[in-house]
């Protein structure tokens, strides 16, 4: 009651109190010299780059809140329906450069820190990356956000503070080294620690069986642990600054309960070693991609920021609505991937335990709340908790999953294949064997109303494959979603020359209406045009000619053909294809050093597992393989091969502007939708790619003349697999492929060491080559002398490129989160006021 009543006469006390805050250069200068005194404590003096860098953060985060408090104030007035996003992920890269550009204070920002007589270029180079993602899932969720908050969607990301995000890579020797991300250390101007949301979540413990006064038996979890969440909030600007959305991490923090009950028992130190596991859990990012298998931590992590998630919606959903029957209609939860499906039993049982509601009401809501998006169809990648594990961790919410499975199976499978018990074991949420384990996509298919894959084809392949009875089962219920990628983020600010060319030409909307770009198709064939597309080009090239420079010691020419595979390292994306033909134009090189050779420069970015041998054995004989081609005196500009270390969001965005050629080489059937093929082809990089993922949709896009396709189609692959693949077949039947094969696994690359580049030799040969790589390197290698044949015709191929650039429009994520907004989650825009 005091507070309320001393709230109430703050609120009559500051009525009229002018908040108004300057976009002006004169305000931000006077802002900035305000925080650099009296949140930094510095004088104009002794203020070092990182000190103006903080300092002109906060006075842009000024600006930024102003607008959150509008957007925030705005959601909750109109009680509004909102999107939950919750992703284990978040690849967000620097934060600087877009706020600056979506709050509109770009230029006059730069004008301040002009006059202050600071350096912009230097200011923003201090930022670290938010590494908090491994790749393509990562990177997809902050693009998302980007979209969401432009195009006006009141959502929330959820996820985990996590303290070392993804590690930091250095080459010793060739080999990779890998160092803790401390993304913290230099300081975060852009979160916003919010105590007074803290949450309290149980975890361990068993579950005892009460009788109630009617002598039904109730379950009852006890001697559970508890872990505090602690909620750092990250202002997510949209482009103009109309909506500020926000992205809250939660943090692990040891209870203060469980520490006392030690303490009581005068156990200091193990207080304080409690304390220390319970602050283990948002310690550090998995840096696996793909496979995480059985690590107890890993589900800990799940289950945290799960729980409080849920337990944030639902007290938000509680302060402004009675009861349960509009939470379906006010709340709407994407699951991105299964890393977060223990939300399904976590809501289940507060509806069913807490809550007291029967069963089938709180399946109801779920079914009505929960969307899941499938983003691999890698057999590795599928999520699968032991019972044993899930038993030690979580209980309560294994019997639940086992009465979900009960249900389904009892009641959904056995009506649409009565008596089949095949059906009933392939559909099971629970995998027979030893130990049983659960099947997470399973358990988020059956819990969601929609099932989404990222691409055409590999939704297709879904339906097709690993969810076939499901999608028999549910009709209607799998969707495809192709994925996007911000165009403020890659294209306008990194690219700000192309972005001022096309602006000129499509008008200045177009990184809110990407379609806009087809406007660029008319000039394909204007030399003029296309001599300031390529000079863009050029220049872009150079300057990331002289970022090769300093990361890798190389020099290399900015006339060359910069050809670029930038992605995780994984078999199935095939790094090694092009290092395979790496060695057939360096053989080519020395055995007809007279012959004109288009000059390359081959530039990969790259990051391995630290646990995935074969992805750190292929870097290695890159960088190999590398150096020796780099300073072999015959070799010259024709050829240059670097591998820039640390590959992550900033540097993709110095890369992208500059890349001629954009490698998307995998598999058939194995790269889900891929993002980076997006980025590149945007900034006017051509494809040479498999038809595999968004590679398909790309092409139909730009057209089959603007793209080098090759390599076997999904239905070949899959032909050859069952009829038997030997790539000793293709080896002994290519001359140079053969060749080159030998070649690299002699001690040419690695002298004194002789079989250092042995497993990568063998993966191809003995190992079975899994990914095809013998098998369509002949197509391969036909596509790449395309290539060159093109580049020699600088004409067409700016042609190419400016076609390229023009017919990007679909892949913009706003295209896809409308999509998202309209199809799955039923989302109406709120336009907040200017
Ligand atoms: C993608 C992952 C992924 N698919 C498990 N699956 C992870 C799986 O830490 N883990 O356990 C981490 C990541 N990432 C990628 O998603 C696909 O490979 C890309 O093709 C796709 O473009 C991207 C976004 O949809």
């Amino acid at each position: 009651k005091a507070k309320k009543a001393a709230s109430k006469a703050a609120k009559k006390k500051t009525k009229g109190f002018n908040f108004d805050i300057g976009y002006d250069a004169e305000s931000l200068k006077t802002s900035i010299l305000n925080h650099l005194r009296f949140s930094l404590a510095r004088d104009v003096k002794g203020a070092t780059t990182r000190d103006w860098w903080l300092a002109t953060c906060y006075a842009v985060k000024d600006r930024i809140l102003d607008r959150y408090m509008k957007t925030q104030a705005k959601h909750n007035n109109e009680n509004t329906r909102r999107v939950y996003y919750l992703s284990l992920e978040y690849l967000m890269g620097r934060l600087m450069e877009n706020n600056l550009v979506s709050a509109g204070v770009y230029d006059v920002t730069r004008e301040a820190l002009e006059e202050l007589g600071q350096d912009f270029d230097d200011i923003i180079n201090e930022e670290v990356d938010m590494g908090l993602g491994n790749g393509g899932l990562g990177r997809l969720a902050a693009c998302f956000l980007d979209s969401l908050a432009t195009l006006e969607y009141p959502a929330i990301g959820y996820g985990i503070h996590y303290e070392f995000g993804l590690f930091r890579q250095e080459f010793v020797n060739g080999h990779q080294v890998e160092h803790p991300d401390n993304w913290l250390q230099k300081g975060t101007p852009w979160q916003i620690n919010r105590p007074e949301y803290q949450v309290e979540v149980p975890i361990y413990g068993h579950v005892e069986y009460h009788f109630n006064s009617k002598g039904d038996w109730y379950p009852l979890w006890v001697n559970t642990q508890s872990i505090i969440g602690m909620p750092w909030d990250i202002p997510i600007v949209g482009y103009g600054a109309n909506t500020v959305n926000f992205l809250r991490l939660w943090e692990s923090r040891a209870s203060n309960e469980f520490d006392l009950e030690a303490f009581n028992r005068g156990g200091y130190t193990e207080a304080v070693r409690d304390k220390a596991v319970s602050e283990t859990i948002s310690k550090v990012l998995y840096p696996n991609d793909k496979s995480e298998s059985g690590k107890e931590l890993r589900l800990v992590q799940q289950y945290f920021f799960v729980a409080c998630s849920l337990h944030d919606i639902i007290r938000r959903y509680k302060n402004l609505n009675e009861g349960w029957g509009d939470f379906p209609s006010k709340v709407a939860v994407q699951l991105n991937d299964t890393h977060p499906a223990i939300a399904v039993p976590e809501l289940m049982r507060i509806l069913v335990d807490e809550e007291e509601m029967d069963w089938d009401d709180a399946w109801a809501i779920c079914r009505n709340v929960f969307g899941y998006t499938n983003h691999t169809l890698l057999p590795e990648a599928l999520e699968k908790w032991s019972v044993p594990l899930f038993q030690k961790v979580l209980p309560r919410h294994l019997q639940i999953i086992f009465e979900i499975n009960r249900r389904f199976l009892e009641d959904e499978v056995e009506a649409h294949w009565p008596g089949d018990n095949s059906k009933k074991s392939a559909l099971s949420i629970i995998e027979e064997g030893h130990p049983k384990m659960v099947r997470m996509a399973y358990l988020a298919v059956v819990a969601s109303n929609s099932i989404n894959g990222v691409a055409a084809l590999h939704t297709e392949l879904l339906k097709k494959n690993l969810f076939h009875d499901f999608d028999e089962l549910y009709p209607g219920r799998f969707n495809n979603k192709t994925n996007g990628i911000t165009p403020r983020r890659f294209l306008k600010v990194c690219n700000p020359a192309l972005s001022e060319l096309i602006a000129e030409k499509v008008g200045e909307d177009w990184p809110t209406n990407l379609d806009k770009l087809t406007g660029l198709a008319k000039f394909a064939d204007d030399k003029a045009f296309q001599k300031r597309f390529m000079q863009i080009k050029r220049d872009n090239k150079v300057r990331l000619a002289a970022t090769i420079e300093v990361l890798c010691g190389v020099t290399v020419n900015p006339d060359a053909l910069f050809d670029v595979q930038i992605k995780r390292l994984h078999e199935y994306k095939r790094q090694h294809l092009l290092l395979l033909h790496i060695l057939a134009r360096y053989r080519e090189i020395l055995h007809n050093p007279d012959k004109p050779i288009v000059p390359r420069v081959i530039i990969f970015g790259a990051k391995a597992a630290p646990g995935y041998d074969l992805a750190k054995n292929i870097i290695l004989a890159i960088n190999k393989i590398g150096k020796t081609i780099n300073e072999d005196p015959r070799v010259g500009d024709k050829l240059k091969v670097v591998f820039l270390p640390n590959y992550r969001v900033s540097l993709a965005e110095q890369i992208v502007p500059a890349a001629d050629l954009s490698e998307q080489i995998s598999t058939a059937g194995k790269e889900a939708s891929g993002t980076g093929n997006m980025k590149l082809s945007l900034n006017g990089a051509l494809t040479i790619g498999t038809l595999d993922g968004a590679n398909v949709e790309i092409k139909e896009e730009v057209g089959d003349e603007n793209i080098f396709i090759f390599g076997m189609t999904v239905d070949e692959v899959e032909k050859l697999r069952s009829s038997g693949y030997n790539p000793w077949d293709f080896y002994n039947e290519n001359p140079e492929l053969k060749a080159i094969v030998d070649w690299m696994a002699s001690d040419t690359f690695t002298p004194g060491e002789p079989f250092a580049l042995e497993p990568v030799r063998r993966s191809l040969l003995d190992g079975g080559d899994p990914f095809f790589v013998l098998a369509d390197y002949a197509a391969y290698a036909e596509a790449q002398k395309k290539v060159d044949e093109c580049f020699l015709d600088q004409e067409r191929w700016a042609r190419m490129a400016i076609l390229n650039s023009a017919h990007m429009g679909k892949f913009s994520s706003d295209r896809t989160i409308h999509e998202y907004a309209r199809d799955i989650w039923k989302l109406e825009s709120l336009p907040v006021e200017k």
